[in-house]
């Protein structure tokens, strides 16, 4: 389908994405998708207190009714999955199957907070005092503010956005400035679901386009109590404390720099698949890409040689052609910092399997690289940090304490996981001596995680939790509540204080 039929099927306004100063290209061959007009800092003030005002009348709207609002946004992603995963690909350069299974992310976060509608569940809480009641009930909180990164252009938001609307608070949502486009059809989704509810207050789902500046006009405004900015460690870096200087919340989701222990017992069949898909998936541009393995000396010498065997059959190319399972990188820096990692593992030791450009049997335009192996004598600076794109450091290990140890000492602690056959070692590595992650699997790789757990890491991935289990407590005010129902008035902790 055409660009333009696309868009207009998702329901974006041309007006919207024509004759502006933004140029939107498709990392797939450089081609121009759209030219926005940015926002100005006004128009921002001016969202924050639209939503500010939303936020006054969806509080009282019951939680279960809003609910209703998620399902039929749902409805919309549905009915529209194909043509969204379509526009995600096109926008931000992952293969098809990848566009098609981040919207599934969106539907399946949507049917989630349905379900979450009617289970905002608080405590009743026994009192010390007699004739008193005790509770903690969970109230809306205000406008979230999301930031969201290209790679995940539309999922990441949906996570945020839909535990946000169910619990009643508005959402103002920054995309990154290489993918306005998804956001917008988003936003004219949920348009759509909006209209079929019939009762939206305006100002519940705003998008702001534009530079930082955008950003950080609302990442400042006292106006948004909650920020959630998924990004770069360096963003986090600087989103926090800015957060925090107003005693605002944030929720970060930083960089990962994921590994897999691959023991003995292995499965390596199995072990190669995983690390394929966690390596070179995205292109590894996931926050959750497998990025060091972790590999016991007695199958080392097995391992590896499968895994160089399959990189070398990877099909490169154009990610909307079934078939091709790495697409293009973002853009030249991305591959200039790839470059430049591979020079310093080299530098340190390294030997490079791969990673070099790509030119033949790739659309012309775009960035297209081979997924790159490094076999590492050691852990250095280079593996123990974060490089948006698919290299993979190898390491060796002989004793499991080691391998973790190992797995353990980098800055990020985002997703994790270790191959083995054996309880003792599965068990280990999920016991408090084990990942230092907020994400830890056994037999299966660190990325394509499901929506039901809660998404997020500690240490430098930032600490916040998305996505599933109670991780909607983030997007809510916790309220303890004490009733007294006596006619006396006993106060806690036996004080006395009567006038005589
Ligand atoms: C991200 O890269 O920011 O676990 C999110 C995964 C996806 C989400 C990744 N469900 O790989």
């Amino acid at each position: 389908m055409e660009l333009q039929d696309l868009l207009s099927a998702l329901g974006v306004d041309q007006r919207q994405i024509t004759g502006g100063p933004r140029i939107v290209r498709s990392p797939i061959d450089g081609a121009e998708l759209a030219a926005l007009t940015d926002h100005e800092p006004e128009e921002v003030d001016a969202a924050i207190d639209r939503a500010e005002t939303a936020f006054k009348a969806w509080r009282t709207v019951p939680a279960p009714r809003r609910g209703e609002l998620v399902r039929l946004f749902g409805e919309e992603l549905r009915a529209h999955k194909g043509l969204l995963g379509q526009l995600v690909t096109l926008e931000m350069g992952k293969i098809l199957q990848e566009g098609l299974g981040e919207v599934q992310e969106m539907i399946d976060i949507c049917d989630f907070a349905v379900g979450l509608s009617r289970q905002l569940y608080g405590l009743t809480i026994a009192s010390e005092r007699p004739g008193h009641r005790m509770a903690e009930t969970w109230q809306p909180l205000g406008p979230v503010g999301v930031i969201s990164a290209f790679n995940f252009p539309v999922a990441v938001w949906s996570w945020n956005a839909a535990l946000a609307f169910v619990c009643g608070d508005p959402v103002i949502w920054k995309p990154s400035e290489k993918t306005p486009l998804t956001a917008l059809a988003c936003q004219a989704l949920f348009r759509r679901a909006a209209e079929a509810f019939g009762e939206v207050p305006e100002g519940l789902m705003e998008v702001i386009i534009g530079p930082r500046e955008i950003g950080e006009r609302l990442v400042d405004s006292p106006k948004v109590p909650l920020i959630s900015a998924t990004g770069s460690t360096r963003m986090g870096r600087e989103v926090g404390p800015r957060v925090a200087a107003r005693l605002g919340r944030s929720l970060l989701e930083l960089g990962g720099n994921n590994g897999m222990i691959v023991a003995p017992s292995a499965d390596l069949e199995l072990a190669v698949r995983a690390v394929l898909f966690s390596a070179v998936g995205t292109c590894g541009q996931r926050c959750t890409s497998l990025r060091r393995l972790i590999v016991h000396d007695s199958v080392y010498d097995r391992l590896l040689p499968s895994l160089i065997g399959a990189y070398a059959k990877i099909p490169i190319g154009d990610p909307l052609v079934a078939g091709t399972l790495v697409g293009p990188l973002t853009d030249e820096a991305a591959a200039d910092g790839m470059a430049n990692a591979l020079a310093a593992a080299k530098a340190d030791g390294g030997t490079v399997h791969g990673g070099g450009r790509v030119t033949d049997g790739v659309p012309e335009g775009g960035v297209y690289v081979r997924p790159a192996i490094v076999e590492m004598p050691a852990q250095t600076d280079i593996v123990r940090h974060e490089t948006f794109a698919p290299i993979l450091y190898v390491m060796k290990y002989s004793d499991l304490d080691e391998a973790i140890a190992l797995h353990n000492d980098v800055p990020q602690g985002l997703s994790s996981c270790i191959f083995t056959g054996d309880v003792r070692e599965a068990e280990t590595f999920l016991s408090p001596v084990g990942s230092d992650c907020g994400i830890a699997n056994v037999n299966i790789g660190p990325s394509g995680a499901e929506i039901g757990g809660a998404f997020g890491g500690e240490k430098e991935t930032g600490g916040g939790r998305e996505s599933g289990s109670d991780a909607w407590k983030a997007y809510m005010r916790r309220q303890t509540q004490t009733v007294n129902y006596s006619t006396d008035l006993p106060l806690a902790q036996g004080i006395e204080f009567a006038l005589d």
